[in-house]
Formats: C-alpha cells, structure tokens, sequence
C-alpha cells in the first residue's frame, strides 16, 4: 500500500514586526509578502509560525536593562517585538492568509526563548497526523527562526525545501553559513 505522503508551505514569522517600519525590520523582506501570495496557489497545504512573546520576554533587551545586540547568558537580546497581539505580531500587512491551515506559535514562554518552529509541542504531532512530510520554506529569518527550525525539522527527518527566493537574513553576513549548515544537513536549497 501507498503510503500518504504531502507537502506543505511553511512561512514563518512573516510578521510585522520583521517588515520594514517594524520593531526588528529584516533587511529587503517587505517584498516578500508579494511573492509568497504569488506562491500560495501552489500549494495544497499553507502552514504559518509567528514569533508571538508576551511583554517582558526573556529575550528582550529591555528585560534586563541591557542594550539590543549584546549576549547575556547565550541569549542574544533583542529590542522589544511580536508582543502577543499587538500589531506588531500580526501577520505583515497585505500577506494573504485566507489559506491558512493552522498557525503555531512559538517564543510564547515568558522564560524561555524559541527560535525554532518546533519549539511550539503542537507541530510535530500535527505534521504526523496529515502526513506532512515535505516542508518547502519560506519567511524570516534565514539566520534564525528559519535555521532552527529546518534543522529541527531534518533532524525529525522530514524533506525540506528551501525557497531562496523567499527568505531573508536578519545579518546577511551570517546568511551563508546558515545555508551551509542547512544544505550539510540535507536541506534542498532552490
Ligand atoms: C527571530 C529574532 C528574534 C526569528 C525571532 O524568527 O528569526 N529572530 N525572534
Ligand atoms: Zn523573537
């Protein structure tokens, strides 16, 4: 017997906070709300993430009265952003989400930061249940949420592929290695 097997669009933190005007803007990523519409009816199963912390998380750097970008104790500290439904966690504006599947999200411990999808419990079970097993990736950011998450998702030995053309890196310089630990760890880059 066949086994089921489907793909999902997976677009992850495509928020405003992340756009250009936001709270932690990823450089060139307010053209891909246009593109990943364009992409939509590609797909028979769309799946979102949102970044989605509550006020005084920990890895903001207000928290702790410390300045954006440093380290402290291995988190990297960020300026305040995708505060549970304010409008800076909600999906960027002009983004159609009519075709929405189900959205996880994740980073929701007052305590604890989440850069991968997986941190949400919600997803893997969810993936196995409608035998989802292809993820094509797209949304921000390439050097964080994105890398956590794929490798989460190989790791759990899932197909993915990423969608070049519509992702983008908070600190481009960091972009390829992202890359290169994602394709080292099996990740279709296209
Ligand atoms: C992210 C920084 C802080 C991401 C989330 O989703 O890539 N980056 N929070
Ligand atoms: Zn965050």
């Amino acid at each position: 017997m066949k086994e089921k097997s489907h793909a999902a669009l997976f677009i992850t933190d495509v928020q405003n906070d992340f756009i250009e005007g936001g709270a932690l803007p990823v450089p060139h990523s307010r053209e891909l709300v246009e593109k990943i519409n364009k992409l939509q009816p590609r797909f028979r199963h769309i799946l979102a993430v949102r970044d989605w912390h509550p006020p005084h998380h920990v890895s903001f750097a207000s928290t702790h009265g410390k300045r954006v970008g440093e380290k402290f104790l291995g988190q990297t500290l960020w300026p305040d952003h995708c505060i549970q439904n304010e409008w800076g966690s909600a999906f960027a504006e002009g983004l159609d989400t009519s075709r929405f599947e189900k959205v996880f999200d994740k980073g929701a411990d007052p305590h604890k930061d989440s850069y991968s999808a997986f941190g949400n419990p919600e997803l893997a079970p969810y993936l196995l249940l409608h035998h989802l097993d292809h993820l094509y990736i797209v949304g921000l950011a390439t050097d964080y949420c994105i890398l956590a998450t794929v490798l989460d998702a190989r790791a759990l030995g899932l197909k993915v592929t990423l969608l070049l053309d519509c992702c983008r890196a908070i600190d481009p310089r960091q972009e390829a290695s992202a890359l290169q630990r994602m394709r080292d760890a099996g990740v279709d880059c296209i």
